[in-house]
């Protein structure tokens, strides 16, 4: 199935093909992810003296960064003539890969912790009409589960143990090596199940290898507090946070992480639950660019690295003509759950224009 557009490029294969695992008989099942916009933030950048742009992934066609690995891996799916999709999800992941089973025309089993999955992904993967399984138990459960399932024929797993998922991934480095002409110094960017920060470092290193880039970037990873495994070292057996996409005590790609993190000389640290709240308000009052909880974590990570001497990585220690990108990996609307609250504390006035200036107080 040919899913090509209007443009003469359409989606990240088409853009990047040949850096990708496929061939010219792959079937592309495309939504038109990618070319997101890396943003020049002014205020953000003179908050923290240095140059900073982020990188917009909520404006993927789901809301997410997963459409980028997901591209490339239910059209390698498709190849392999896969019938039934699956993976383990926080949210994003399921509503990704429910999207792209449905434009492919498979089915796709998403298997979800019961409860703990922010409201506008669970309703993603209610429209495409996925096979929702809500499990007591939490992601890492989950995706135990999903391993097990995987042994048997029955279904391919879309999940980033799956190497076409990070393939598809690398491509948001590519872009931003080609927005700015060069790779930046540093790369900001919240860690889960670790894939994201392990795709982004091999999309840094293959543009380097092909010429395209005269430098790497630190790579700096923030998981929550109460999810923090790679940073504390161990498993955690019951992570909490109020970042739900973040919510992961084993993650899948830890050594990965370590490897890119060691690699690039950068750092894996914490933000808490507050912190993040906090960057999430602020990104959305200064700069217009409304994140879900867990993307905010870039953001809470930079002011942490710029303002607190406990920070992993201390920006004290960079020039200040550093160039830094934090990636934002979801939209703001998939979890309103914390800003809902805010919501309802609205109260009507008089329909006059007086109530109207003493209102917005003027
Ligand atoms: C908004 O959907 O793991 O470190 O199952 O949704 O690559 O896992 C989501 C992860 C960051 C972490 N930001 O990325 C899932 C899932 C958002 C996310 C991450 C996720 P990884």
């Amino acid at each position: 199935m040919h899913t090509k557009g209007t443009t003469s490029k359409f989606g990240v294969i088409e853009h990047y093909r040949k850096y990708l695992p496929v061939t010219e008989s792959t079937p592309v099942v495309s939504l038109g992810e990618g070319t997101t916009p890396l943003i020049s933030c002014p205020r953000l950048s003179k908050r923290v003296g240095r140059a900073v742009f982020v990188k917009n992934e909520g404006a993927n066609p789901t809301g997410s960064f997963k459409d980028r690995g997901m591209t490339v891996a239910v059209s390698k799916a498709i190849e392999r003539a896969a019938k039934v999709l699956i993976c383990a999800s926080t949210g994003n992941t399921s509503a990704s890969a429910a999207a792209y089973a449905a434009r492919a025309g498979i089915s796709c089993a998403v298997i979800l912790p019961a409860g703990k999955i922010a409201t506008g992904k669970l309703l993603q993967a209610f429209a495409y009409e996925a096979k929702i399984v809500a499990i007591d138990g939490n992601f890492d459960d989950a995706l135990r589960l999903v391993r097990e399932l995987g042994q048997g024929g029955d279904f391919v797993i879309v999940n980033s143990i799956n190497p076409d998922r990070i393939a598809g991934q690398k491509t948001a480095a590519f872009e931003i090596v080609d927005d700015l002409g060069d790779a930046p110094d540093f790369h900001l960017l919240p860690v889960g199940n670790a894939g994201n920060i392990t795709a982004y470092w091999a999309g840094y290193r293959e543009y380097h290898v092909f010429g395209n880039s005269t430098k790497l970037p630190a790579m700096i990873g923030f998981q929550a507090a109460g999810a923090a495994p790679i940073f504390y070292n161990r498993l955690i057996e019951k992570p909490e946070t109020v970042a739900s996409a973040i919510r992961i005590g084993n993650p899948a790609s830890w050594k990965q992480a370590l490897a890119a993190i060691t690699e690039s000389h950068g750092a894996i640290d914490v933000v808490s639950d507050e912190e993040i709240l906090a960057a999430q308000t602020w990104l959305a009052r200064h700069e217009g660019i409304f994140v879900e909880p867990a993307s905010a974590a870039s953001i809470a990570g930079l002011f942490k690295c710029c303002d607190s001497k406990e920070a992993a990585y201390s920006f004290r220690k960079i020039p200040e003509q550093s160039c830094i990108v934090c990636t934002v990996t979801g939209n703001g609307l998939k979890d309103p759950d914390v800003i809902v609250a805010r919501v309802k504390e609205l109260k009507s006035v008089p329909a006059t224009v007086n109530e109207v200036r003493r209102v917005v107080g003027l």
